[in-house]
């Protein structure tokens, strides 16, 4: 087994083996990162967002170089919204709910132009696209499966929003057994203090739902 190690990850050293690793990009979608979106819609400045799209092309050039496994996943719903629960399509007051019309199609709408992954970020032939009805990326989808087929046993996060969709899917997968690391510069959060909890609490009594890391700290810190 040839194991890598992040020396620099906290809250202690991260080994992991590159072929059972899997790069999981969370949502980098356009509804979440260009004006117009769902993000947007819930009254965020997206431009947050759309500041790390460099920082998360450098990890996955990177995780491609390395030969990880790679999954994209992407928050939407059927044309017909029977995956989208009353509970969710009517919360708050945003000013278009999911399936309403919008600049880049109907919001979070599986196939409409604003739920494509952006341009920088796109996926190669080979690498997973999960489309996932929740927060989680393991609710609902193939994903537990499709990893399982391919020996994955390691997790790398990255994606958006840090403390809704990425983090739920790190506890999700915590409690499924892989061993998960954030790469904390290529994650960001409507509201930055929400990052840094999360950051802070993933990594909190030794490690409670996994590792973090920055991408200077990856093996020969080349990302
Ligand atoms: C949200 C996400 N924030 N991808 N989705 O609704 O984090």
């Amino acid at each position: 087994m040839s194991v890598a190690t992040i020396a620099r990850a906290k809250p202690s050293p991260f080994a992991f083996d590159p072929r059972h690793t899997a790069l999981v990009v969370i949502d980098m979608q356009r509804d979440f990162i260009e004006p117009g979106g769902f993000g947007e819609a819930l009254g965020n400045d997206v431009s947050l967002l759309a500041g790390i799209v460099p920082d998360v092309a450098r990890l996955l050039s990177f995780a491609r170089d390395q030969r990880w496994h790679v999954v994209h996943t992407r928050e939407s719903h059927a044309a017909d919204l029977s995956d989208c629960p009353p509970a969710k399509r009517l919360r708050g007051e945003p000013n278009a709910r999911i399936g309403d019309a919008g600049p880049m199609g109907r919001i979070l709408v599986r196939g409409e132009p604003g739920n494509a992954i952006v341009e920088a970020l796109a996926p190669i032939e080979g690498e997973l696209v999960i489309d996932k009805p929740g927060k989680g990326a393991f609710y609902a989808t193939r994903l537990g499966e499709e990893l399982a087929l391919r020996g994955v046993t390691h997790l790398v996060f990255a994606g958006v929003t840090t403390e809704v969709c990425v983090q739920t899917t790190m506890r999700e997968a915590n409690d499924r057994g892989y061993v998960c690391l954030l790469v904390e510069d290529a994650t960001a959060s409507y509201i930055p203090a929400f990052k840094a909890a999360t950051v802070e609490m993933i990594r909190s009594q030794g490690g409670i739902v996994g590792w973090t890391a920055t991408l200077a700290d990856l093996p020969g810190g080349r990302a």
